[in-house]
């Protein structure tokens, strides 16, 4: 055999060929929130004094909730910040850290065990790779103290 079939060759040519722009990684575009969405803490009530475990449900409206890994239009899932700011950065998944849990199964409350004294709460909905939406959806910042 003195050439290589063209398909060999055309095989061997596609490999060769460096990899097609939408193979690399692009940045993980935001997820748009529909205007009027809320996520709210509907207990404690900021400034209660509660105990331990502390129960914190969680309220979202406007949106519904999806687990982690799930695109569906207007979802989301919780994460709550506990005595952290919210990052600076939105274009990024959260971290999941002490201070900020990932609810990615859809779970709407929680049970957590505090240090005594006061501490900050406060959701911010991610979408199905963990990013805030855009714009985020985030409940006000409260403050409990745990007796
Ligand atoms: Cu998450």
């Amino acid at each position: 055999m003195r050439t290589l079939p063209i398909a060999a060759v055309a095989l061997a040519a596609l490999l060769a060929a460096p990899l097609p722009a939408h193979a690399q990684t692009p940045p993980a575009a935001r997820t748009p929130s529909p205007p009027g969405a809320e996520v709210y803490i509907l207990s404690p009530k900021n400034g209660a004094k509660v105990s331990n475990p502390v129960v914190v449900r969680f309220g979202l409206k406007g949106m519904g909730v999806a687990p982690a890994g799930v695109k569906f239009e207007n979802t989301g899932h919780h994460h709550l910040l506990i005595d952290t700011a919210p990052p600076k950065d939105m274009s990024v998944p959260l971290p999941a850290t002490d201070n900020i849990k990932h609810f990615g199964k859809g779970q709407t409350e929680t049970s957590l065990t505090l240090t005594p004294g006061k501490h900050t709460l406060q959701l911010l909905l991610g979408d199905q790779n963990h990013i805030p939406h855009d714009p985020p959806v985030m409940s006000k910042k409260i403050t409990i103290t745990v007796e």
